[in-house]
Formats: C-alpha cells, sequence, structure tokens
C-alpha cells in the first residue's frame, strides 16, 4: 500500500479512526484510499467550522482520520499534520493562498516545447515550488513535433539559465526520455504534476500508468449521485509504488510569487549581492555591483540575470499594490466605523 507512504502508515493507530489518503477533491466530497480500500467521504462540520481558511480543509495528498458508516460515507475527522504543501499566492481584492497539493516530494513542472517555453515562466514556477519547499523538476514535452537541431540551443539556454534544476524533455508520444520520470518517482515517493492547461500532464501520467486511468483534455465523469461534476486532482499509484498527482492547468493571472521564493531559485544572485557595494544595490545601475560584474566577466548569465531582476521587481510593486489596496480597505472600514458611531 504504497498511496499511504512509510513515514504514515500507523498513524491514528491508537484511536478509533482508519488512516487514509485523499486521493480525489470534489466541490461536496472526497475520495479517499485507505487499507481498507476507497471511501466517499465528507468533511465533519467541525473542521469545516472551525478552520480560518480554505487552505486548512483536506487537498489531494493529504493524510486524514476518518470515521466509516459505509463505502460511500466516511467522516473526515482529522487531517494530520501535512509534511508540506504545495501552494501559490494570488492578488485579488485580498491575498489569497492556493492550496494545490500536499505531502509532494517531487513537483514536475511540465512545459510543452510548442508553448509557453519561456526562461520568464520558468523561473516563476520554480519560485513557487521553492517557496512551498518542495524539489523542482522541470520537464519539457512533445520534443517529438520538431527536429532536435530546432530546440537544441534554445534547450540549452533554459539550462544555462537555471544551472542549479533538474530539466529534461521527453515525448509521451515516442516514449523518449519518459524513463527520467521513473528515475524519481519510486517506492514512497510522491510526486505532484504542474503547468499551464495542454503541457502534457495527463498524457504523461497515463503513460506513466500504462493504461488509460484518466481521460485527457477536459475531466468529467458523474458522481455517485448521477450529477455530472469536474474532476479536480486525482492521485495514482504506479506499479513500482510511487504516487503521481495530476493537477489541473494553472493560470498566471494575478499570480504572486513568493519573495521567499524568488530567493531560493536565485540564492547564488543573494550571495553574489552581499559583495555590491551598496547594501540596497538593485543590481541595476549602480556603481561596483557584484552582479552587473560577474554578468561582464561571463560568470552568469544574462539570462538568468533578467528572470531575476524582472520577477524581483514584479514581486515588489505587487506586494506594494497589495499594500495600497489593505490600506484602502481599511480606510474604508473606518470610514463605516465612524458613520455607525455618529448615529
Ligand atoms: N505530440 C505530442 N503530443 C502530446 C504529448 N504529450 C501530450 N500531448 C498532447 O497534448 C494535448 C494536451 O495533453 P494533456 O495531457 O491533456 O494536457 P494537460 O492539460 O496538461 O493534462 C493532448 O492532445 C495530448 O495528446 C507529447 O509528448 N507529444
Ligand atoms: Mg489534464
Ligand atoms: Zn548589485
Amino acid at each position: 500500500m504504497s498511496i499511504i507512504s512509510n513515514e504514515y502508515i500507523g498513524h491514528g493507530e491508537n484511536t478509533n479512526y482508519t488512516l487514509a489518503r485523499v486521493i480525489r477533491t470534489n466541490k461536496k466530497f472526497y475520495t479517499l484510499y485507505s487499507a481498507e480500500g476507497e471511501y466517499v467521504a465528507y468533511i465533519k462540520g467541525k473542521i469545516r467550522y472551525k478552520s480560518h481558511s480554505q487552505s486548512e480543509l483536506p487537498v489531494i495528498g493529504d493524510y486524514v482520520l476518518i470515521s466509516i458508516a459505509d463505502k460511500n460515507n466516511a467522516l473526515i475527522e482529522q487531517v494530520v499534520p501535512r509534511k508540506n504543501v504545495l501552494y501559490r499566492k494570488s492578488i485579488g481584492k485580498k491575498t489569497d493562498v492556493q492550496v494545490l497539493a500536499s505531502n509532494i516530494d517531487y513537483a514536475f513542472i511540465l512545459l510543452g516545447i510548442d508553448n509557453e517555453l519561456s526562461v520568464a515562466g520558468i523561473g516563476r514556477y520554480l519560485s513557487m515550488v521553492y517557496a512551498s519547499n518542495i524539489t523542482p523538476i522541470v520537464a519539457i514535452s512533445k520534443i517529438d513535433l520538431y527536429e532536435k537541431d530546432v530546440y537544441e540551443d534554445y534547450l540549452n539556454d533554459i539550462q544555462l539559465s537555471f544551472p542549479n534544476e533538474i530539466i529534461f524533455y521527453y515525448s509521451a508520444k515516442t516514449g523518449e526520455n519518459v524513463y527520467r520520470f521513473l528515475e524519481y518517482i519510486i517506492d514512497n515517493i510522491s510526486a505532484v504534476f504542474i503547468g499551464a492547461s495542454g503541457s502534457g500532464k495527463s498524457t504523461i501520467i497515463n503513460y506513466l500508468l500504462k493504461e488509460e486511468k484518466m481521460k485527457t483534455g477536459d475531466v468529467r465523469e458523474r458522481d455517485y449521485k448521477g450529477m455530472h461534476t469536474t474532476t479536480h486532482r486525482e492521485l495514482f499509484e504506479l506499479q513500482n509504488g510511487g504516487v503521481v498527482i495530476d493537477t489541473p492547468g494553472l493560470r498566471q493571472l494575478g499570480v504572486w510569487e513568493d519573495a521567499n521564493g524568488i530567493k531560493k531559485t536565485f540564492s547564488d544572485l543573494e550571495d553574489m549581492a552581499k559583495n555590491c557595494k551598496f547594501n540596497d544595490c538593485t543590481h541595476e545601475h549602480e556603481p561596483d555591483c557584484y552582479i552587473l560584474k560577474m554578468i561582464e566577466d561571463d560568470k552568469l548569465s544574462v539570462e538568468r540575470y533578467n528572470v531575476y531582476i524582472m520577477l524581483r521587481n514584479e514581486s515588489e510593486a505587487l506586494l506594494k499594490q497589495n499594500v495600497l489596496n489593505i490600506g484602502k480597505t481599511r480606510k474604508e472600514a473606518l470610514k463605516k466605523v465612524t458613520k455607525i458611531k455618529k448615529k
């Protein structure tokens, strides 16, 4: 039973509850895997009531303790403390944290070679994964679409921009390099697949599963009451015991890469910055900037530098904008309070 990884076996042993893992989430219910089989489960009202934000509610990958009435009616009593969560922050009226999956060892960032393959985009995904303290692996799909000499230089540039990350390319059509996934996804390891819609997540998972457990493209299915529902995320066990988690396409809109994740992605630049003349050097125009000197000396890739500056500036601008927004809502709230007081 590798869906439940070794480190969690035995959890809840001294309780009347059964240990299970969330393998599918839906609006109203969850599908769980346990040693005794699969269950449809609901959250105990208390959990929903007590939770301060959406991020505390069960997500795909969570281990939970359940009480069981029958196969179609189990109750999630507790979420077992998470090892980690893959999350992203977005800015709208307020800052939101969206938890995509939990208890993850690797996040495979999938990018179609025919689409959306940019150094900046990769930097963004890396920052998100590092902010969550998860190891990223970049996998570039659909290389069967082009001759090697068309994309080889480009892929070299990408590797030069991210010299510390594992990056490989593959084709789910010809099977080229697909084995690379299985070097990482082994027994007791959980890997999540992220990337834009159409980048090939479901296809490679199907390939790895060696059977059509999922439909590619939009997944819609009937739930147990016969209603059409969109399945959000799904977790599967490979024959070798590794676990893979599919996610829906991530939209970039309003997404805010955490300053922390950016720092981790570019930790070498953060280190170099210690040698700049000014403490608050922006590394854009200052004299005696060590980072600019490293570029001049060909010791730092210009592309890597550009992505760093872009993401850092974007993150700072969004943060500022957000602080302003919060300021505005506070002012509005205050206005209301004063009005009430005047009455
Ligand atoms: N030529 C080619 N097409 C692929 C490859 N991987 C996925 N596709 C196609 O890309 C489309 C989107 O794939 P899908 O797995 O549904 O993407 P998802 O949205 O990331 O889950 C489908 O039409 C797949 O057949 C690949 O390696 N080569
Ligand atoms: Mg898909
Ligand atoms: Zn500098």
